[in-house]
């Protein structure tokens, strides 16, 4: 089955009107599209980085406030000045944007132009007419987010059509290593010289704060780290051959920065919080030259373990939310068992006292059991964040214990 159609979705700086927007990505959506969603107030700049790192066939682009032609302009000479102008852009707003402003935007490159009163059916035959077709010749890559960008879809199609690029040829060919698991591929890389990455996993129940959580993670290491760089690999849920809303990107502010490679991956039809592809993207990813690769599950359940095959991070923090329930449900969580750091994250919230006392007691209970297993001795650490405030000490603390583990 050929890989869902991937578009990025963006309203541009200064305009907050989302509403129609969020109603066609909805309706892509339903409609196997694969949608990365960046929100609203966004530059062109942020705009045309999202896209390469994506990778995706078109950037949607839903416009109110006027300037129209100069920022859909700007967009689609920016993708050439890039060297990425296999990928399109298209887009509307309703009445603001007239026949003569289309035509305008047309020659000025723009793809398409939908006015208001069209049906959402017309959009959806356009992307499938205009972007089904998978991309056969690519351009040569003019930078290194957009080689890794497309190494990244070729291993995400070669899942699509069952064939696994490792430990074939594909991957070899990609990476150099020619080898699945991370740990080979870092000893095997150890003579290439750049920064072997850390890898860190991010899992938790959905809308914990994973994302928030690690774009203030983000802006601390960007603070810290003049040169430093970062990729993070983040997952949303999808039935294979579905669409899939990828949406991590529009709660991450930070991250839209020259130093940060972000790829959104949707789990297409895998149970667990990752994709087929997770392990060979993030194999990938670990030989290039990041800092730190960071990577964030799906929404998970209590018996989720979706680090455990293989080894592929260095270190597992799980984000829990203080509503979980009673003592009762923090028996059932397999990944407090397993995770290096346990973080309270919305502390601010009423139940975060209690929550971070009866999350304490469970630890203590592992700490026999893993010291018997030789788990270097090392302690969980349990951290209370609030996550969506801005210099809250709890991420300052995990950021230096995250440091600290490496
Ligand atoms: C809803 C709305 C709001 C809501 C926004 C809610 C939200 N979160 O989006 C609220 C009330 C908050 C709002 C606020 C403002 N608004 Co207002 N708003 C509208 C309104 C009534 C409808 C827009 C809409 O969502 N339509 C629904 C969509 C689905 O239909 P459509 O627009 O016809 O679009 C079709 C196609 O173009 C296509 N399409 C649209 N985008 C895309 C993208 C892609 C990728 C594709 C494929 C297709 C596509 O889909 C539709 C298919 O039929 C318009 C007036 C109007 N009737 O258009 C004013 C309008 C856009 N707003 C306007 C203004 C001025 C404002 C404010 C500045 C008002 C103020 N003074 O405070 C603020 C600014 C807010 C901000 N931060 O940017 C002006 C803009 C004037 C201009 N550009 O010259 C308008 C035109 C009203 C007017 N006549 O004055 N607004
Ligand atoms: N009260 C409170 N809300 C927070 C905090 N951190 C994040 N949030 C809010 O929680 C919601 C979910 O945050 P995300 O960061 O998207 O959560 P997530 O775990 O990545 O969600 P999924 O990826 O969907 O599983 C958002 O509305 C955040 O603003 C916090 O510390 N306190
Ligand atoms: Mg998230």
């Amino acid at each position: 089955m050929p890989s869902p159609i991937r578009i990025l979705t963006a309203v541009p700086i200064c305009d907050g009107h989302d509403s129609a927007i969020n109603t066609i990505n909805l309706e892509f959506i339903r409609h196997g599209v694969e949608v990365i969603y960046l929100g609203y107030h966004r530059s062109v700049g942020d705009i045309v980085r999202a896209a390469i790192q994506e990778d995706v066939r078109a950037i949607g682009i839903s416009s109110y406030n006027g300037g129209h032609i100069e920022f859909f302009a700007a967009v689609v000479d920016l993708l050439r000045k890039k060297g990425a102008d296999d990928i399109k852009v298209f887009g509307g707003g309703g009445g603001t944007i007239t026949h003569n402003d289309a035509a305008t935007m047309r020659r000025k490159g723009v793809d398409e132009i939908f006015f208001a009163g069209t049906s959402l059916d017309d959009m959806v035959k356009f992307v499938h007419r205009r972007y089904g077709k998978p991309r056969t010749k690519r351009p040569r890559p003019k930078s290194a987010d957009q080689a890794l960008a497309h190494k990244l879809t070729q291993i995400e199609d070669a899942y699509g059509k069952g064939k696994r690029p490792t430990p074939g040829a594909q991957l070899r060919k990609l990476s150099r290593a020619g080898s699945s698991t991370l740990n080979q591929h870092k000893h095997q890389t150890s003579n290439i010289k750049h920064r072997t990455p850390k890898v860190i996993g991010f899992t938790g129940p959905g809308g914990a704060g994973k994302t928030t959580l690690i774009d203030e993670l983000v802006l601390r290491f960007l603070h810290r780290n003049p040169k430093g760089r970062i990729a993070i690999l983040s997952h949303d849920p999808s039935v294979v051959g579905e669409g899939a809303l990828l949406g991590d990107r529009a709660t991450m502010i930070n991250s839209q920065d020259n130093r940060v490679f972000m790829r959104s991956m949707a789990t297409r039809g895998q149970a667990g919080g990752l994709s087929p592809a997770t392990h060979d993207c993030l194999a990938l990813l670990a030989q290039s030259d990041f800092d730190y690769v960071i990577i964030e599950t799906v929404g998970t359940g209590q018996e989720a373990m979706p680090f455990q095959k293989n080894g592929i991070v260095d270190s597992t923090v799980l984000v829990m939310n203080p509503d979980y329930g009673s003592r009762l449900q923090l028996q059932k969580i397999v990944m407090l068992d397993l995770a290096d750091i346990v973080v309270v994250n919305k502390s601010d919230l009423q139940r975060a006292r209690t929550a971070h006392t009866e999350i304490e007691q469970r630890l203590e209970q592992n700490r026999p059991v893993r010291r018997s297993l030789g788990e270097g001795g090392r302690d969980q650490q349990l951290v209370d964040t609030v996550a969506k405030r801005h210099r809250d000490s709890g991420v300052d603390r995990l950021f230096e214990l995250i440091s600290d583990r490496q």
